[in-house]
């Protein structure tokens, strides 16, 4: 949708579109009160502004919504559609590599309590493979501060592809 659009949804809309982003009860009820917003760039430095003081329990409550890495997602909703096109690379994982990412999951809940969570839109399954065996040796504060920090570029994705600068009317081109 364009950014004037979604300026004037009324707030239980533009709080259902946001929860995509990130389902952060406080941020999504912040960024729907602060419109309208004059540019997508002011929207996305409030976003990240705010996102950027998340605790470990929006972490929590975000999380609940993010399928596993190679997880099929069968959902038909806008999350699981954002999911799928995030990881669309895990199709095409060698099955070594893959099964290497199940086991690495497994480790990692077994050791934060909690599904691993990485940006993967731009991200090989390899890289992914890397970083997910990288994070496992993290004491609890550093990597909880790390998957807030992917919980934050995850939402600042979703928010540039859903949310559109404005198109110039006629009458403003020369
Ligand atoms: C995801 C997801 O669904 N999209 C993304 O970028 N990362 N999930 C995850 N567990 O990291």
């Amino acid at each position: 949708m364009q950014l004037a659009e979604f300026n004037a949804l009324d707030p239980a809309d533009a709080a259902q579109t946001v929860a995509v982003w990130a389902a952060v009860p406080g941020w999504v009820d912040a960024l729907v009160a602060a419109r309208p917003y004059a540019s997508v760039a002011a929207l996305a430095a409030y976003a990240g502004e705010l996102a950027a003081v998340w605790s470990r329990a929006d972490l929590d409550a975000a999380l609940a919504h993010h399928p596993r890495i190679g997880a099929r997602v069968t959902g038909t909703g806008a999350e699981a559609a954002a999911s799928r096109s995030e990881q669309s690379a895990m199709a095409s994982a060698a099955d070594e590599v893959a099964a290497a990412i199940a086991a690495g999951n497994a480790a990692y809940e077994e050791r934060f309590g909690r599904v691993f969570l990485i940006r993967a839109a731009g991200r090989t399954p390899e890289e992914m493979l890397a970083e997910l065996e990288r994070r496992l040796h993290n004491d609890d504060t550093t990597e909880a501060r790390e998957a807030t920090a992917q919980l934050a570029e995850i939402a600042l994705l979703r928010l540039g592809t859903t949310v559109l600068e404005d198109e110039i009317g006629p009458e403003e081109q020369e």
